[in-house]
């Protein structure tokens, strides 16, 4: 495996588990960490043994932000010139499934960058906030719309406009998380999660993650009609036959991935 200056990459079977690893900074995001993100999850991408992917931090923090002391000093000209963080778009453009494993502060960057993963799971531990009104700013890695999206207006307002933690429990009431797990057990539930997904048919993981996401994009009318497409198109697919072969013989599928 590459060896990467911010994160940690195993894989576990199927599993990428990638851990942000920088604790001298909580694991704030800084462009090296960006960097070294996008190469793994290319790596993943090309790697046909690998399904699904977990992203975790550390138990204190997935990720306290972006790094503060990397933007303090930084101009408008500065971050306009280079896009700052517009490489994250990337990370979203994931095709294959990645799941966050949220322990700890997920705050600021970090909880939009779990906002970017397809699903979090959180650990009981975990705190989730947009605290950048505190710093003079705002989100600017697209935590005012996926948070709003996520929890509605009237939460990501509060959060947003006072800098508030959200808790495990509270995060989960209100839809930011999928599901609370205690914090001992996060990361391993999270593999096993990741290796449901990956045992799926290749085509069909694909083809879910993106119809769930364009239901984000698009309006209702036009998000059935593209599901129904894609719907017909696994219909071309030999893992389609398969699944259903299989049902009906009452064994599990074979995946080919075409
Ligand atoms: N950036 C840089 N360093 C950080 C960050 C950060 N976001 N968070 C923590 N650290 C560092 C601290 O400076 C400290 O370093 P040192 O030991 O050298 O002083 C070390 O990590 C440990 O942190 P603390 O001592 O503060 O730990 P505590 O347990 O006392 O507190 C907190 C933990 C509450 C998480 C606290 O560290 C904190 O409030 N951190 C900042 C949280 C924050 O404001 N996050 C938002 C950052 S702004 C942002 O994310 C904007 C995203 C959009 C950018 C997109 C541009 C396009």
């Amino acid at each position: 495996m590459a060896e990467y200056q911010t994160l940690l990459v195993e894989q576990r079977g199927p599993v990428t588990l990638v851990t942000l690893n920088r604790p001298e900074a909580l694991n704030a995001l800084n462009a090296q960490l960006l960097s070294d993100l996008l190469a793994a999850m290319a790596v993943f991408e090309a790697d046909a043994t690998q399904g699904c992917a977990v992203l975790t931090g550390s138990a204190k923090a997935f990720a306290a932000g972006a790094d503060i002391k990397e933007m303090q000093a930084q101009g408008f000209a500065d971050m306009y010139a280079h896009d700052f963080f517009a490489g994250w778009d990337q990370f979203t453009r994931t095709r294959k499934p990645v799941i966050a494993a949220v322990g700890g502060y997920a705050l600021g960057g970090g909880c939009e960058v779990a906002m970017m993963c397809d699903f979090i799971l959180a650990a009981d531990s975990a705190k989730f906030g947009q605290p950048e009104i505190k710093l003079g700013v705002t989100p600017g890695m697209g935590g005012s719309q996926r948070l709003a999206r996520a929890v509605g207006k009237a939460k990501a307002m509060e959060m947003c406009l006072t800098g508030r933690m959200m808790d495990a429990a509270e995060a989960e009431r209100a839809g930011l998380v999928s599901r609370v797990i205690p914090a001992a057990d996060l990361v391993e539930e999270a593999v096993k999660t990741a290796a449901t997904i990956a045992g799926m048919a290749p085509l069909a993981i694909l083809a879910n993650k993106e119809m769930v996401n364009y239901a984000f994009e698009t309006g209702l009318a036009a998000g059935v009609q593209f599901e129904r497409r894609l719907f017909h198109g696994l219909f071309g697919s030999a893992d389609q036959k398969e699944g259903m072969t299989a049902f009906v013989e009452k064994r599990s599928g074979q995946w080919r991935g075409r």
